[in-house]
């Protein structure tokens, strides 16, 4: 899945592609490489983000949402907003990306109405407070036991698990301990239903290795994306489509050798 920012002040890419031109050439460019799927967002969520209109938003992403459709390409919509979900899926988007879980009872009925596939993620808090102060007991059993629960409730909404994905949120409401726990176990999640990772980039990588610039990050994200492979891990959102495409076809290839 190659993410595709259309926002002024995303953490990697904020401002790069608010163009719809340019944000089309962008995911033109990461199909090439090899992304089966393009993630359109138009409101950043790094940590301390402040929330856009719907309007806003909607102005953002649809023109772009619609000329991907036209050419072929597999959109998914990363929104907490049903609003804009219902209308990129009206376009021709066909999965919703929710960074808040699918929490939102009306969320869950656009999915149900639609038939759209679903990525349910783990957050603790919003955007604005997340980063401050999270503690669990036990991350990976809390975790665990939210995304259960929300696939669950999803297929109570007529959302049945085929058409849901899961992931633990990395970054969302944890600390450097918090990620390093879930990313150590990812088979343990995977019982819960297939897993999308999305650790491109991510701040952990300065914590872990002093790395500031976010483009300077891929390395390290391709090797924890490679090492997920092998955890059974199978769909990444990720911003370097190319080096993750390689790296974790190698891994792959040695652990199909395995198995
Ligand atoms: N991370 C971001 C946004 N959406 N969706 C899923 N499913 N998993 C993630 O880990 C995830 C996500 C990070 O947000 P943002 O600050 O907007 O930056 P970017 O989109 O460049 O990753």
């Amino acid at each position: 899945m190659g993410i595709l920012n259309v926002t002024p002040d995303s953490f990697s890419d904020g401002g790069r592609y608010l163009d719809p031109s340019r944000a089309i050439d962008r995911a033109r460019a990461m199909v090439g490489e090899g992304a089966d799927l393009v993630d359109v967002g138009g409101e950043s969520t790094r940590p301390g983000s402040a929330p856009v209109s719907t309007d806003e938003e909607m102005d953002r992403v649809l023109p772009v949402v619609e000329t991907l459709v036209d050419e072929g390409m597999i959109v998914s919509i990363d929104t907490t907003k049903p609003e804009v979900a219902r209308s990129a899926i009206v376009a021709g988007a066909e999965v919703i990306n929710d960074i808040t879980g699918m929490g939102d009872p009306e969320m869950r009925r656009v999915a149900a109405e639609t038939g759209a596939g679903v990525v349910v993620m783990h957050m603790r808090g919003t955007p604005l407070d997340m980063q401050d102060r999270p503690h669990y007991e036990d991350v990976v059993a809390e975790v665990g036991l939210f995304l259960r629960q929300r696939v669950t409730t999803m297929s109570e909404n007529g959302v049945e698990r085929a058409r849901v994905v899961i992931d633990p949120g990395i970054g969302f409401g944890k600390t450097l301990a918090h990620n390093l726990a879930l990313l150590n176990h990812l088979g343990e999640l995977g019982r819960i239903g297939p897993v999308l990772l999305g650790v491109s980039r991510k701040s952990m990588y300065r914590g872990l290795l002093g790395i500031e610039n976010p483009e300077d990050r891929d390395l390290a994200s391709a090797v924890t994306a490679a090492l997920a492979v092998s955890q059974g891990v199978r769909l990444f959102r990720v911003h370097n489509v190319d080096l993750h495409r390689r790296t974790t076809m190698a891994a792959w290839a040695m652990v199909r050798e395995q198995s």
